[in-house]
């Protein structure tokens, strides 16, 4: 179908938007023709998949661009604030079909490519997604810049341009293997290079006075030059930028080495240089140290700072009125230098004094926390920032005895230069107007356990912005076949609206549309078979419970909690063959941190148990179990839809929100999980009646470490647990080297932080309840409808408005 809709609209506000006009189906192919031969070179008889794609794309972009120009130059004419929302990490995933769905564009698409010859799934599929993030913080950016796009809220993305994002993951005898990530391989369409934003980014040296002002004279630089990407919103009202820098030698070149033919010594500038955007730090919550890592969230900062205050410069503004125009959002402490940087700008280089800087710094700063692990809080040792950051070190020096001053009340263990160290937690919340947590429970706790002084002493402070989920991608791109049920039952729009998906619960009485419901999953999960069944070799039955978990490998997460569950099954259906099994594939997908061996030990266990599990006769295929390699984004919009149950099953206290788990229950899979992040007001807003609930409260996990021996007070009480840690001992999952798992068996008798043997029977009786209600498809199905009904409040948009109103002080220009 084509929707040829001519003209402009006026918005509410007065603001004309060109209306997205979708091209029929002739003319988007004498547009990708025209692409293919004069952007690739290349003629239709001998075109690869790649030359097609790249072709569409431009296509596409072409139709980005005009809306683009228009919101930029509506923001300069109309004197808009600005929001700039600094993140180390963008996951975005693939870009071309979310191009097409927000232009209204997919099924011209798709028909004019097929009418090419071309099949539609493989020319998607060969775009490589855009990694430049490790997991749910990343991806959470992404999810915001469309929101803002799609809500019309002028703003930036800053990033960096990552040559490498997140390392691809193999299995090698079950272990993970991490190669270099590529995407930069072949050309990406989605990006304009701007080699006139240029920016050089200052290290090390020393600090200076002349002539009365300071001055800091760094001893190495490197060039930032900024490449843009579009970000399009729904139906192409409005888009914004994504600005990420790419690191450049300042000299490109040592001639004089050259010629002396010592050519490896003559390219070291641009080696050096270059490394600072080269890759992607692939841990998540675990800090680290290394000078590298500190000089890429400068070289971001630095750039981003220097954009800002051109662009405001260039506006016509003053400095003074730099919050009424700007708001920067640090996400998390990464981006915590812009506080220094901004005040070391106006004073230093503009000449602003100290207390109306640091005054106009905090006006314009907003900090989003992300964790609670204290492996994953940031402080920096003083020699290293002052050796790597002089200026910045002294004004962070200052910053803290202004906050003494004035907060004389301050407990003396309360600071951000403590211990010789900078913690950047305290410094991004002093330097910050408002400080945010992702959940509720979380931000309770921010305010209770992380800055309970700081929460004291500027009570208004800290907020909540519960995290969310783009809508558009991860419901009417992913899952294609519950989105026309969807628009069949309450209409279109509610993509963009997404609350109306309460205007399903009266169907959900209908028979009618609760088998639709089931046979929009069935398809999906048909699907996913396949897919699996090709790329893993697995055959895995349609019928059975899809259970999946699918997020990074970290022992909070408890994958292994999972596992030891799987093999109590296993176990179970092996003593009691003949028994009614209830039959399920168990799906896990993830990456573990490089260096982080126990994570590692757990991926190597998944798969170990696997290849016992899934070549066991008694079994007869009634549990599977599939660990498919490298999840990223991608595989994620293949397994949420199709999925039945979602495992959120974190320790109580430690998950700061999840995603995740919105987009699973978005999807109509119900949850099982714990009192943790964003769960708990799932279930509060789905109802408790439609969640499979366990487990200790974060209270409770507090109070039950207390006793150093809760491990094998709980194993003792559980057969069960001590049958499938006998197991794993024996080497019954790795007969070729039966001590394989000693140490993870003795650290469950012996420490267990994470409280697996202390949740272990309440998950097993939640997943026989589990299994009790997929017997009864009409109560599951019920159910599973319930939870995409009424997951409205879970769209990134609702997230989006709360920054606006609470933190940002933006408002909407459409
Ligand atoms: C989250 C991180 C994170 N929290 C350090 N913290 C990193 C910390 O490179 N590093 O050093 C990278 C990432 N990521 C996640 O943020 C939380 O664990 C999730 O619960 C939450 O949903 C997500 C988005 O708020």
């Amino acid at each position: 179908p084509v929707h040829p809709i001519k003209g402009l609209t006026k918005c509410a506000k007065g603001v004309i938007v060109k209306d997205v006009i979708a091209p029929s189906v002739e003319t988007l192919r004498e547009e990708i023709l025209r692409h293919l031969i004069y952007s690739m070179g290349k003629d239709a008889g001998h075109a690869s998949v790649y030359d097609w794609r790249m072709a569409l794309s431009f296509a596409i972009r072409d139709r980005i661009v005009e809306p683009w120009f228009a919101a930029t130059k509506q923001t300069w004419e109309q004197g808009h604030k600005r929001v700039y929302y600094l993140s180390m990490e963008f996951l975005i995933g693939r870009m071309l079909e979310d191009a097409a769905i927000n232009l209204g564009m997919r099924a011209v698409c798709r028909e004019a490519i097929e009418s090419l010859g071309q099949d539609w799934r493989a020319v998607v599929e060969d775009e490589p997604d855009a990694a430049l993030g490790n997991g749910g913080l990343g991806r959470l950016a992404a999810c915001y810049m469309e929101s803002m796009a799609t809500l019309g809220c002028p703003g930036y993305g800053y990033g960096i341009r990552y040559e490498h994002g997140l390392f691809r993951q193999r299995f090698e005898g079950g272990r993970q293997v991490e190669t270099p990530e590529d995407w930069l391989k072949q050309r990406h369409p989605w990006e304009f290079e701007r080699p006139e934003a240029a920016y050089e980014i200052g290290f090390k040296g020393g600090v200076e006075t002349r002539n009365g002002k300071t001055v800091w004279v760094p001893a190495e630089t490197v060039i930032a030059e900024a490449f843009d990407m579009p970000v399009i919103g729904w139906q192409g009202k409005w888009a914004n930028t994504l600005r990420l820098w790419s690191a450049k030698p300042t000299t490109l070149f040592d001639l004089a080495r050259f010629n002396h033919g010592d050519y490896t010594a003559a390219a070291e500038p641009e080696t050096l240089a270059r490394t600072l955007s080269r890759v992607l730090y692939p841990d998540d919550t675990t800090y680290q140290g290394k000078e590298l890592r500190l000089k890429q969230e400068y070289f971001l900062t630095g750039a981003a700072l220097h954009d800002i205050i051109r662009r405001h410069l260039a506006g016509g503004y003053k400095l003074a009125d730099l919050s009424k125009y700007v708001a920067i959002q640090m996400n998390d402490t990464h981006p915590a230098i812009a506080g220094p940087e901004l005040v070391r700008i106006l004073t230093d280089l503009y000449d602003m004094p100290f207390d109306d800087a640091i005054a106009t710094a905090v006006e314009c700063l907003g900090y989003t926390n992300h964790t609670l692990l204290p492996e994953a809080l940031e402080r920096w040792a003083t020699y290293l920032m002052g050796s790597v950051l002089p200026r910045h070190m002294q004004i962070i020096e200052q910053i803290d005895a202004w906050h003494l001053r004035t907060n004389p009340s301050r407990p003396h263990y309360v600071g951000i230069v403590k211990h010789h160290e900078v913690r950047m937690g305290e410094l991004a919340f002093v330097t910050a107007h408002k400080v945010n947590g992702v959940s509720a429970l979380h931000t309770e706790l921010v305010k209770q356990n992380l800055f309970p002084e700081l929460h004291k002493l500027h009570p208004d402070r800290i907020v909540n912005e519960t995290n969310g989920v783009t809508p558009r991608r991860w419901l009417r791109m992913a899952n294609p076949a519950l989105s026309h049920l969807i628009s069949d039952t309450i209409g279109e729009g509610w993509e963009a609206d997404l609350d109306r998906l309460r205007e399903l619960e009266p169907s959900i009485e209908d028979k009618g549309f609760r088998d639709a419901f089931a046979a929009a999953k069935r398809v999906n999960k048909e699907a996913l078979s396949n897919w699996i069944g090709q790329s893993q070799g697995v055959k895995i039955d349609p019928d059975a419970i899809f259970d999946v978990q699918i997020k990074r490998i970290h022992e909070y997460k408890r994958q292994l909690l999972n596992v030891l569950q799987t093999i109590a099954q296993w176990h179970e259906i092996r003593n009691d063959p003949t028994a009614n099994w209830q039959p399920r594939v168990k799906i896990f997908g993830g990456k573990a941190a490089p260096g982080y061996q126990a994570a590692k030990e757990v991926i190597r266990l998944i798969n170990d148990v696997a290849e016992v599990v899934n070549n066991d006769p008694y079994v007869d295929g009634r549990l599977k179990i599939v660990y498919p390699p490298n999840y990223n984004v991608s595989m994620a919009e293949r397994l949420i839809p199709a999925s039945d149950l979602s495992e959120q099953i974190s320790t109580a206290g430690k998950e700061a929100s999840g995603t995740g788990n919105m987009k699973f229950a978005l999807n109509g899979a119900l949850t099982i999980g714990t009192l943790d992040g964003a769960n708990v007001e799932i279930r509060e807003q789905v109802g408790a009646e439609n969640f499979f609930l366990f487990g200790l409260t974060a209270q409770e996990v507090m109070k039950r470490r207390e006793d150093p021996e809760h491990a094998r007070h709980a194993i003792l009480e559980s057969q069960t647990l001590q049958d499938v840690l006998q197991m794993i001992a024996e080497g019954r999952f790795s007969p070729d080297e039966p001590t394989r798992y000693h140490g993870l068996v003795h650290n469950m008798w012996h420490s267990d932080y994470f409280l697996v043997s202390s949740d272990f029977e309440a998950y097993r009786d939640a997943q026989a309840e589990v299994d009790k209600t997929f017997a009864e498809p009409d109560k599951w199905w019920r159910m599973a409808a319930m939870n995409t009904a009424r997951m409205g409040f879970f769209s990134s948009d609702r997230a989006i408005r709360g920054y606006m109103t609470d933190i940002w002080g933006t408002e909407s220009a459409l």
